[in-house]
């Protein structure tokens, strides 16, 4: 059945989307144990994506501890869990079609941070329906989190997703705000409150393994260019992982076209005080009578 302004088959696209995602995510959340490395959890839930369905919406996120986001193992990387705080972060498309999840797994003793996350994502969800703003949704997130104790992430914030986008309006704020939006039949949103023990800000690290098409030009360098001829025509305009490209000089390409402003780099974001960051993530489509969850 068609949901507002989408017909039949994007709405089938994205739950099909949604249901590939609740899947690799569950079985991917059962790998994540102390000794276990971060590669082997990445490679399997983006290799089982692609079985089950047309490809990642981006790389896997494995974010551990402060870190919040945009964390994802390198090509040799052999970090293993420890007693970490373990933030899982997938996307799957279908056609193109985006659903967007994330679970946190507590390895490290500190649950009630990743209930906090949950149940502010239920109240959000309960929140959901057209004509809701999209301030008053991240009231409810803010509250739930400050009711704990803690503090939303408030530079975080979740977002729509559209065909190759999986980023892209209307902003989900993890606060209250006056400024936002209405939300509209048919609009489809990865909602994701983060909360910490920290003061609730985050920037960017050093590290950068994420990237994504950002002006598609002509480029002169031979490795630059079979990096980018993978990326136009595997990953379109969805973020990629540097080890996904298979050339063996992919690493300077990539920073090469970086500098040039054709790649766009995503650095692991993390939490400003070096505090403990959990993850509740959800994709939702807003429906006449409140919201369909895709993922869960
Ligand atoms: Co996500």
């Amino acid at each position: 059945m068609s949901i507002g302004p989408l017909d039949d088959e994007t709405v089938e696209n994205y739950r099909e989307a949604g249901q590939v995602l609740r899947q690799v995510l569950d079985e991917a959340a059962e790998m994540v144990e102390p000794g276990v490395k971060h590669l082997e959890v990445a490679e399997f839930s983006e290799e089982r994506i692609h079985e089950l369905a047309d490809g990642c919406a981006f790389p896997t996120n494995i974010s551990v501890n402060e870190e919040a986001s945009h964390a994802s193992p390198g090509r040799d990387d052999d970090t293993e869990f420890g007693d970490d705080m373990v933030c899982l972060d997938c996307g799957v498309h279908v056609d193109g079609y985006i659903a967007d999840a994330a679970v946190t797994v507590d390895l490290s003793g500190n649950d009630e941070l990743v209930e906090a996350a949950e149940e502010a994502l239920d109240a959000a969800l309960d929140a959901v329906e057209p004509g809701a703003e999209t301030g008053e949704v991240g009231a409810e997130i803010e509250d739930v989190i400050r009711g704990y104790g803690y503090t939303p992430v408030l530079n975080l914030s979740g977002h729509g997703v559209a065909q190759w986008d999986a980023h892209t309006g209307p902003n989900i704020p993890n606060r209250g705000t006056e400024r936002g939006v209405e939300l509209e039949v048919g609009d489809v949103v990865a909602i994701e409150p983060f909360a910490t023990d920290g003061r609730g800000k985050v920037t960017e690290g050093a590290k950068e393994e994420i990237y994504s098409l950002e002006n598609d030009r002509s480029v002169r360098n031979r490795s630059a260019r079979q990096v980018l001829e993978q990326v136009t025509e595997e990953y379109k305009t969805l973020p990629f992982a540097s080890r996904w490209i298979d050339s063996p000089r992919a690493e300077m390409a990539i920073r090469r076209l970086e500098q040039q402003g054709v790649l766009h780099g995503y650095p692991v974001l993390k939490e400003d005080d070096g505090c403990l960051v959990s993850q509740a993530e959800h994709t939702v489509i807003v429906t006449e009578d409140g919201c369909e969850i895709l993922t869960e």
